[in-house]
């Protein structure tokens, strides 16, 4: 017998399901400029916190601080705040107002 889709027992589905697992939705760890916190300090920090090296970090802190801010990595919402915390504590620590802001990602 051919397979046919009858009133009774409609088989199509008129909106396209749900998936079951959805992708985390990232957020980004934003550094901003100021005019305080000494070049080699910002490099430092995100050398420590964010496993740049030398010439990842050397770019990003010159980014901020030409142009305000600067994208430093995405990840889960938890763990973006929890590096942008820490980093910025950092900064505190040593009587610098270094700042991280997070925000998700579009
Ligand atoms: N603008 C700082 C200075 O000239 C360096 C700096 C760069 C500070 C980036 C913060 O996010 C920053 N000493």
């Amino acid at each position: 017998m051919p397979e046919t889709n009858t009133p009774e027992a409609p088989t199509i589905p008129k909106t396209k399901p749900k998936p079951k697992v959805e992708r985390p939705k990232l957020h980004k760890v934003m550094l901003v400029n100021d005019d305080f916190t000494p070049r080699e300090f910002v490099v430092m920090v995100l050398k420590a916190e964010f496993r740049m090296n030398a010439d990842q970090a050397q770019r990003v802190m010159i980014t901020a601080h030409q142009k305000g801010v600067c994208v430093v990595a995405v990840y889960t919402k938890d763990v973006a705040e929890t590096k942008a915390t820490r980093a910025t504590d950092a900064g505190r620590a040593a009587g610098f107002p270094l700042l991280f802001t997070t925000e998700p990602e579009e």
